[in-house]
Parts: C-alpha cells; sequence; structure tokens
C-alpha cells in the first residue's frame, strides 16, 4: 500500500484545496492530511475561520482522504514519515524546495500546480468588498 501525506490549514474549504488533494491521493492508495490545529495557525501567522474540530470535520469527509492527523508543529514531518510509512509527501507548489529535506528519508517530495485564482484569502477579501459595496 503506497501512502501518502499532506500538511495545510485547509479552511474555508475550496476547490483548490479539492484538487490538491485528488492529486495527492493518485500518489498512492492512502492518503494521510495533517491538518493544522489552531494552536500551530498562530506559529503560521493565520487565523482560520473555522476552528480544528469543523476543518476536521471537513476534510474527513472528502472521498480522497483516508486520516486526518493534527499537525502542531514546523518539524513533525520527519517522526510522521517513520510513523505512518509515508512513501510520498505532497503540497503546492507555494511550497516549491522548503521541504527538499525530506527526501534524506528516502521519500518522494512532490510540489503541485495550485489551482490558480482561488485561496481562501481571496474568498475573505471578496466577501468584505461585497459587503462594503452594499453599505
Ligand atoms: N492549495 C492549492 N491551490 C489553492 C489553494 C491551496 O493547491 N488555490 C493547496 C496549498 O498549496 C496546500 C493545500 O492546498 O498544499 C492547503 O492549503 P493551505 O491550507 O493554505 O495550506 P498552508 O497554510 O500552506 O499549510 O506545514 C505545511 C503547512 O501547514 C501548509
Amino acid at each position: 500500500m503506497k501512502r501518502v501525506i499532506t500538511y495545510g490549514t485547509f479552511d474555508l474549504l475550496h476547490y483548490g484545496h479539492i484538487n490538491l488533494l485528488k492529486r495527492a491521493k493518485e500518489y498512492g492508495d492512502y492518503l494521510i492530511v495533517a491538518l493544522s490545529t489552531d494552536e500551530f495557525n498562530k506559529e503560521k501567522g493565520k487565523t482560520s475561520y473555522f476552528k480544528y474540530d469543523k476543518r476536521k470535520a471537513l476534510v474527513e469527509a472528502i472521498r480522497y482522504v483516508d486520516l486526518v492527523i493534527p499537525e502542531e508543529s514546523w518539524d513533525q514531518k520527519v517522526s510522521d514519515i517513520k510513523k505512518y510509512q509515508i512513501d510520498t509527501f505532497v503540497i503546492g507548489d507555494d511550497w516549491k524546495g522548503k521541504f527538499d529535506y525530506l527526501k534524506e528519508d528516502g521519500i518522494q517530495v512532490i510540489y503541485l500546480p495550485r489551482t490558480p485564482e482561488i485561496s481562501t484569502s481571496k474568498i475573505k477579501k471578496d466577501l468584505e468588498d461585497s459587503n462594503q459595496k452594499k453599505i
């Protein structure tokens, strides 16, 4: 069984996230999502609209996802790879090169092109702008 892992906040779940997870699953048979906790989001400089439990329920409902675990720190990836016997690490190419060190553990590291024109921050901004126009 080929096991894949990816990491992220996945707030305000949108088709860019789904595209990433769909393509990540194509690298194996079992996909683990390490979902950033609310505390770790603070370290990432992010505050999510949905709290961890809601984001976890949403990601667990996605057909491509087999397991959701908490992402609590930047440096848990090496231990996750060992603990879950990961073959392939996948993430969007906004992170290109940042996780190449994982190759030293003998795994494949894949950076997938992001889905253009959609992001959680864009959604938030567009909603703000449309509310402003209504005032
Ligand atoms: N993504 C994408 N296309 C978009 C938006 C996001 O492919 N339009 C991808 C990102 O590249 C990432 C995943 O969807 O692989 C989740 O996105 P975020 O929640 O923004 O993840 P991020 O905050 O970058 O967390 O340790 C790694 C970090 O936790 C990654």
